[in-house]
């Protein structure tokens, strides 16, 4: 498969203030995002499951990447497209050891060694970030800025997206670094137009 991934989608149900999920993702996929990733960090297992699944059906019917934050036994359970894992989660070498190879492992870092490692070690593509200041994540290190990010892409041959404060207002910018894609939560999903909040996003990637 290959994968495009210029605007890469990371739900997040609590800034959706009550609007449905896979309505979401759907807008969002039909203005232009080209990955979908499941992030759920406060429900049960079987909830995180169960919402995998309706998802996966949506992001299939668009024949979008689907991949599933931090957990591996969802990701094989609900048989998605990968798994994004961070410095805290599973080992990486475990984590592609049990998904097998044909999955997507994704991974997360903040500086160069950190991208180098992953890419030794079974990565497919690294998340980046953040990159600017972010309120979607509570635990967000320190924002590493463009400089940081252009720092890990050449680090690396391993696809790179850039995470973390990217807006209309910074795409741009944040191009300049020479990346894959931009993956985005609040950029999108806290828009009141979701289809229409992607679809800027996907213009202003491609802009020359
Ligand atoms: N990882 C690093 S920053 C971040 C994650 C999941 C949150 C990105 O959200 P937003 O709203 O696009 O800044
Ligand atoms: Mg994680």
């Amino acid at each position: 498969m290959s994968i495009d991934y210029s605007l890469y989608l990371v739900t997040d149900r609590g800034i959706l203030k009550g609007r449905d999920l896979l309505q979401a993702v759907e807008a969002a996929i039909k203005g232009g995002v080209t990955m979908i990733q499941l992030r759920e960090k406060s429900i049960s297992s079987l909830d995180f499951y169960n919402i995998a699944l309706k998802v996966k059906e949506v992001a299939k019917v668009y024949n979008v990447p689907f991949i599933i934050n931090d957990r591996l036994d969802i990701a094989l359970a609900v048989d998605a497209d990968g798994l994004h894992i961070g410095q805290d989660d599973l080992p990486l070498q475990e984590a592609r050891k049990l998904l097998g190879k044909s999955k997507l492992l994704g991974y997360s870092v903040t500086t160069a060694a950190e991208a180098r490692f992953g890419e030794e070690n079974g990565a497919d593509y690294l998340g980046a970030g953040p990159v600017f200041p972010t309120g979607s994540k509570d635990d967000a290190a320190l924002p590493i800025g463009v400089c940081l990010l252009k720092e890990i892409k050449d680090s690396v041959s391993l696809p790179v997206v850039g995470i973390g404060g990217i807006s209309l207002d910074n795409v741009s910018v944040i191009r300049q670094a020479g990346i894959d894609g931009i993956s985005v939560i609040s950029a999108i999903l806290g828009r009141n137009d979701i289809k229409a909040a992607a679809r800027f996003m996907a213009d202003a990637w491609r802009k020359p």
